[in-house]
Order: C-alpha cells, then structure tokens, then sequence
C-alpha cells in the first residue's frame, strides 16, 4: 500500500478556492467614508495617536485598473492559533501577487519577536500553497511577544529597511491589534514609510464591533466544541449516569460558550457576564446548578451536561478584585519571583492583600488559589486557560448535594466527569465560512497596503449574506480602543467585546434555557463540520452571528 503522507481531506482542501466578495475580484478603488473616534477615552487616545486618530472608514468597489508599483510585505501571526491564518497569509499572498506578480511577501518567525529578533523567511508560491485551507499556525509559527518599547519598533523598521518590506500585517486579537496601532502611529511619527495594517484574529470571538462583525476562527472553533459537546450529550442521554461539567474556552468574554450552547442545547450553561451583572458569588452559581440537578434527579434524570465558560472565575465580583490585586501585586514583584515554594508564596500573598480580598483568596481550595498566582501572560493577563474551574465546581457541586441529601432534600446520585475544550479546535480545518472570510481578509489587507494606508484593521462584513455580498474595507484601530489598567497602569488597548445580555444571542439563550434544563431532552447534536455538500450544511455562518444579524 502506498505511503500516505496526507489525509483524503487534507488533499481535497488543498484546491479548495475560497470564495471573495464581489468587490475583490476585479480592480478595486476605495470609498472614503466618514471620520471616525474613539470608543471611549478619546481626548487620552487622540493624545497617544495624533498621527492615526480620526482616520475616515473605508469600503471597496470595482473601478479602474491601475499600475501598482513592487512592494514587499511582512506578516506576522501572533496570540493564540484559530482556524483560517493560513488562509489569511494566501490571501495576502494572492492579493499582492494580483497587483504586482514581483511583489514579495515575507513571515516573520514565531510571532511579534520575529521581527525584533530579525527571523524571517520569504513566503514563496511553493510553500504558501502547503498551507491553502489548512488549520494551525505553523508555516510561521506564533508568539505572544508584547512590542511595546521603542528600541523593538527600531529593530523593526531596521530589517524592513534591510529586506525592502513597506508594511507589516499583524494577525492578532485585541491585544496584538493594540500593538499594530502602536506600531503604525510610531512609524506614521517616525515618517519611515512602513505602513502596519492589522487582522481580527482569536477563536474568542471578542474583537468585534459595528465594522468588524466577528473575529476569524470562532466559527470553526465553536462548531468542533459543539459536535464534541453533542456528542456527550448522546453519550449522557444513553447511559444515564453522569454530569458532565464542561469548561469551554474564551479567556475573558463567554462568546463560545454561549454559541455553543445555541448550537447544542445543554441542561446548564454558565454565561460569565450575567454572572457579574447580578453580582453573583461563587455558591449562589454553585446553588443554580444544584437546583437544576435536584430537579432533574426528581424524575430519575441524574445525568447531564454543564458548559462553563473558561473566564467565569474573573467575572464574579468578589474573584474579579482578588485578581485585579493579585495583577497589581505580582506585577514585575522580584520579592514574589524570588521565594521557592508554594506555602511561602501562599503565606506572602495572604501578607499582602487588603483584608476583603484575602478572606477570598483563603476560602478557595489551595490548588486554584495558586493557579491565580501563576504566571500572567505577556500582556498581564491572568492566564485563565490554566485554571480548572470544571474541578472547583464540581468539587463544591458534591458537596452542596451531600449536604441537601444529609437533609433528605436530595435522593439523587451524583457522578460527574469534567472537560476542558479549547486545544481541540484552535487548530481546525477551517469551515468554509473561516476559510473564505480569512481569504478575504487577507486580500483586503494587500488592498489597504496598496492604497498606502496604516493604522488599519482589515474589515468585512455583511457576513450572514454570500459571500460575493460581503463588503470589503479598512477600520482605523483607534476607532476601537479605550482606557484599561494593564500591569498596574493605564494604557491604550482595542475594548473587548463582552457578551450583550441585552443581545440577541443571550435573549434567545435566556428564552430557551428553563427547556433546556428540564426533563425532557432538547439535546441537539450537530455533528462534524460539513465541507463538501448543500450550502445550508456546509456555508452557515455561527448561530450568534445569525441572531445578532436578525436572521
Ligand atoms: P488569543 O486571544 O490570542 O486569540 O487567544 C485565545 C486563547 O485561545 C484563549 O481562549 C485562551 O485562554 C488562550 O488563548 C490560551 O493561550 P495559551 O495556549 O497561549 O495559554
């Protein structure tokens, strides 16, 4: 039998030819639209950015071909991996490419640091064709590297100037974003002529706004969770036997969880933000899960499916101070780094903590108490992917039920398994959906870098429509940044999109989920991601964005 050295799939994806708006396709021109501000905070960041504040919006149309001088590009992934970078990099590629067949495009290795450290390869036709419809980040790699200090911006513009590279492409979520604006207006100061151009990237699905309707890879991430999570529920509704508690990924905002509880109905799913909005403690959500397992039990159902949203922990107000102290105090703390064990760092972390937020930090079992101290990520973020808040709670889950049978309130028998879902779809073939929307952002990126703009986010939007209907442009990234304490100070930073409680999506959550909880199973099982076959199995957008689009 012959060798394989790749999947029937992976071979079939590989001439898969994503699907680009209309606008795209011929000579495009550019549409100046109005000028913009702010979200928030906007005479601080009109100070931070006077070279790239107030930019105009812009959309593209067809119009009259033109002569587009060689130019030279640099790209660079940088966070956490989501479905359809690939594609985002063979859309640049092709883009550039259709302007001017010398243009060059190079990657920078293993994320921001690339660039400082001057890592670098030429991405040739050869190997941008490897890559075409694939998941993963790995033709360049991906680094989490904060550029926030001059001396990186100089290395920087040292290996453009070197390699012939007139601008860089940042692929990134908010914080990465927030480090392309940064970049674009110290060069825009500098006047070195590196234009820095940026794209919405993070499965978390929480860089969006009014232009940038979702971030790449949500889509796919959310549909891989959701078939694994209908798959438990077939599992629990044929056994009989066990909670299943289910922590899903989304440092901060509960997009996912909540798309996939739109996608798959469980009994129970925790949405962080309602959680802070009623100022909920850690028992009193502990106490609304019990309440649904007692009455589950009460018709012999002891089984079921829970979906916790991976940043839950930070979004009860009572945690959320612990953590923000906890930042403040660990932030670049060398007495901290400096102590060996565990106990010790217990014991100097009790020391320093107002008398409220200790109390706090005691009360948790001793396992999570020291996942809060962990290592915060290069942006200052605690890195809550880390912390297995499935286990604490099915750990205060039993012991709330054991107490309610000790009472005789609770005859049921509880036996729980916990999941944690997030490596398992950051890297995903992406659907249809993030594969052609990646596409089209990258091309949209060697456009703007045409037109000489920076400062910019690739933007495409009118996503529920065919593709051929969505409309391709630029967003200035300042338009979306605010205030926020980071590593104790204030700073610029693009605002992260939470879950609207007010929002469609949640409104139809919060409609359905008392059936959801009941007896009888709602449980929708929505199988594989579809690629080849009818549109309305392999083209859907995600079900948030179908709500939030009024479809
Ligand atoms: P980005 O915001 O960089 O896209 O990353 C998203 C994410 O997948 C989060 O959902 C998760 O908390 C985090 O990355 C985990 O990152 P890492 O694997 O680097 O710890």
């Amino acid at each position: 039998m012959k060798v394989m050295t790749k999947s029937p799939l992976q071979i079939a994806r590989s001439s898969y030819q994503p699907k680009l708006p209309a606008a795209l396709k011929g000579n495009v021109v550019i549409k100046v639209g109005a000028a913009t501000e702010s979200v928030a905070d906007q005479t601080e960041i009109k100070q931070l950015f006077p070279n790239t504040y107030g930019m105009p919006l812009l959309t593209f149309q067809t119009g009259e071909k033109k002569e587009n001088p060689a130019i030279g590009v640099g790209v660079i992934l940088s966070g956490g991996q989501a479905p359809g970078g690939h594609n985002v990099i063979c859309g640049l590629f092709d883009g550039l490419k259709s302007l001017n067949t010398n243009s060059k495009l190079y990657g920078f290795i293993g994320g921001p640091i690339g660039l400082v450290e001057h890592e670098y390869i030429e991405l040739t036709k050869e190997i941008v064709d490897e890559y075409r419809n694939t998941g993963g980040f790995d033709i360049i790699g991906s680094g989490r590297t904060k550029l926030e200090e001059e001396w990186q911006y100089e290395k920087g513009a040292e290996i453009c100037k070197k390699i012939g590279i007139n601008a860089i492409v940042v692929i990134g979520g908010d914080d990465s974003n927030t480090n392309a604006c940064v970049l674009a207006e110290y060069y825009s100061q500098k006047n070195n002529g590196i234009q820095v151009i940026g794209c919405p990237k993070t499965i978390d699905g929480d860089l969006k706004n009014e232009m940038i309707e979702t971030s790449f890879g949500f889509d796919t991430a959310c549909k891989v969770y959701s078939e694994l999570i209908g798959n438990i529920q077939r599992d629990a509704n044929s056994a009989k036997k066990y909670w299943h508690f289910i922590r899903l990924m989304g440092r901060s905002a509960s997009h996912i969880t909540l798309e996939c509880a739109l996608q798959s109905h469980p009994n129970i799913c925790i949405v962080s933000e309602e959680v802070e909005a009623k100022n909920l403690t850690l028992n009193d959500v502990v106490d609304d899960i019990v309440k649904i397992i007692v009455i589950r039990a009460g018709h012999g159902l002891n089984f079921g499916t829970i979906l916790i949203p991976e940043g839950l922990i930070e979004f009860i107000p009572a945690m959320k101070k612990l953590i923000e102290e906890l930042n403040d105090l660990l932030a670049h703390n060398e007495d901290f780094i400096a102590l060996n064990t565990d106990e010790e760092k217990r014991q100097y972390v009790k020391g320093m903590l107002s008398k409220e937020t200790s109390d706090v930090y005691r009360s948790l079992p001793k396992g999570i108490a020291r996942q809060l101290t962990l290592d915060r990520d290069p942006h200052g973020n605690v890195q809550v992917s880390l912390i297995e808040t499935e286990k604490l709670l099915i750990e205060m889950v039993a012991k709330r039920l054991a107490q309610l049978k000790a009472e005789g309130k609770y005859k049921g028998k509880f036996s729980a398994i916990n999941h944690f879902f997030g490596y398992e779809g950051r890297c995903a073939i992406p659907s249809n959906f993030d594969a052609d929307y990646t596409y089209s952002l990258g091309y949209t990126a060697s456009v703007l870098i045409s037109e000489g703009k920076t400062g910019y986010m690739s933007s495409v939007r009118n996503l529920t429509a065919p593709a051929a209907e969505w409309i391709a442009g630029g967003v200035p990234i300042t338009m979306m940044m605010n205030m926020e304490k980071r590593h104790g100070e204030m700073k610029p930073v693009i605002q992260k999109a939470l879950v609207l409680l007010e929002g469609e999506p949640f409104k139809y959550f919060a409609a359905h989920r008392e059936n959801w909880a009941d007896e009888k199973s709602s449980y929708i099982y929505p199988g594989p991601i579809q690629y080849y076959g009818p549109t309305e199995v392999c083209d859907q957008p995600t079900r948030t964005l179908m709500l939030e689009q009024g479809i």
